[in-house]
């Protein structure tokens, strides 16, 4: 089984997506996801002039041997780019195994752990009113586990509220459905960290009371905190039984969440921007965290991840992977064959994609009672129509930065 094609697509649904495709001497395919928002064509750029040729006459089996190649003959190792491109590769060569099995991945992978996957989407509102219509309207659509985000008197437009876009190709696409605006250069929002601290517990009681003890909870502080506000706030939430705190604090530094640590009983999720193992040693040896937050497109591919999460699981860390609209539908597959397989599983945040979106990726997963289930096609059960992904070029986006009142740019 040799790959003899390799093809890299770029569409723009409703946004971005880079996707590998691989294809076989024997006329099977594979699907990877490679996008990496905001930066797409750095990948595009990898993988075609730097990877493409070197996957040429390989033998499509060896996924292990692919991704250990790709990962140290490289010599510069890690990053968002290089790990988004093996990614790709590691899950094109995970869905053509399946499919030469007429198996689903998550068999190869070690079966079934559990009949579905629990999954969370974004609330949000610029007002407790907005954020509960919000709340009410996620789970009429059947979520039954919520991420709320709100707005912050005082600031104008922050991570994670909905707004309807300014601009004509997105009209109508809520913000919190895709944070990447289209356009020349990227959208400044504001910040103030005091604010927010003021405001958010409050906003949590509201919740609470009105949606009642057993809802699951989840909160994203987007790498905005430092570590003792980080830690004030998780002992402030700790009233509100939060399902996980995450992004605390910028993630490179592993130590502040030592501090973090010691202060509150608020369960703790980060992993969204890291990229292999080595970003989570110390954290998981320390148990410093409860929930890996890696999505399968931006760690290295379903082969690294499920070194990522065995390796937590032997601390009792659980999956908590990124599913955002910027992880295309074929990484939303992927992420559900491992997430499925796995004993450690804990919860998959899901956004819908748009509907064009869906046109171009054929899907075949299911969403059941708040559950998500991959399906029991052969491979990753995603299907690219060409056609319909050559009718939406790229198009420029950007995701937003922050800037504090005296113009202080802020993490984002
Ligand atoms: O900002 O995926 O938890 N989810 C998030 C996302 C990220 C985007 C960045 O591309 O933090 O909304
Ligand atoms: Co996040």
């Amino acid at each position: 089984m040799i790959i003899d094609k390799a093809e890299v697509i770029v569409t723009s649904p409703d946004r971005n997506f880079v996707t590998l495709k691989l294809t076989t001497d024997d006329g099977l395919t594979g699907l990877g996801d490679a996008t990496l928002n905001g930066r797409e064509l750095s990948v595009v750029s990898y993988l075609a002039d730097h990877v493409v040729p070197l996957l040429l006459g390989r033998d499509a089996h060896r996924i292990e041997d692919a991704w250990q190649f790709l990962y140290r003959s490289a010599y510069w190792r890690r990053g968002p780019v290089t790990m988004a491109a093996i990614a790709a590769v590691d899950m094109a060569l995970w869905d053509i195994k399946g499919k030469a099995a007429g198996m689903p991945v998550y068999q190869l992978l070690g079966g079934a752990s559990r009949s579905g996957l629990l999954a969370y989407g974004h609330a949000s509102g610029k007002t407790t009113e907005e954020l509960f219509d919000s709340i009410r309207s996620h789970q009429e659509q059947g979520y039954r586990a919520i991420r709320v985000q709100t707005g912050v008197p005082g600031l104008k437009s922050i991570y994670g509220i909905a707004s309807n876009a300014t601009f004509e190709a997105m009209e109508g696409v809520r913000y919190d459905h895709e944070p990447a605006q289209r356009g020349a250069l990227p959208n400044e929002e504001d910040w103030d960290t005091r604010a927010y601290l003021r405001h958010l517990p409050g906003v949590f009681e509201a919740v609470r009371n009105e949606f009642g003890p057993e809802l699951p909870l989840l909160h994203d502080a987007h790498h905005r905190l430092t570590p003792i506000q980080a830690a004030k706030l998780g002992k402030a939430l700790e009233p509100y039984d939060l399902f996980w705190l995450e992004d605390v604090t910028p993630a490179e530094n592993q130590e502040a969440l030592r501090h973090v640590r010691q202060h509150t009983t608020t369960p703790l999720a980060i992993g969204e921007i890291f990229n292999t193992v080595w970003d989570y040693q110390q954290i998981i040896r320390e148990q410093l965290i409860d929930y890996v937050r890696s999505a399968v497109t931006h760690t290295g591919g379903i082969s690294h991840l499920k070194k990522v999460l065995d390796y937590a699981a032997q601390y009792q860390i659980k999956s908590g992977m990124h599913g955002p609209t910027d992880i295309s539908p074929v990484g939303m597959a992927a992420a559900m064959h491992l997430g499925l397989s796995i004993h450690n599983f804990g919860i998959q945040e899901y956004m819908k994609h748009g509907a064009r979106t869906d046109q171009v990726f054929q899907q075949s997963f299911t969403w059941n009672d708040g559950c998500l289930h991959p399906g029991d096609r052969p491979g990753l059960g995603v299907e690219l129509d060409t056609d319909e992904a050559g009718k939406y070029p790229y198009v420029q986006a950007y995701l937003p930065y922050n800037r504090l009142a005296d113009g202080t740019v802020h993490d984002w």
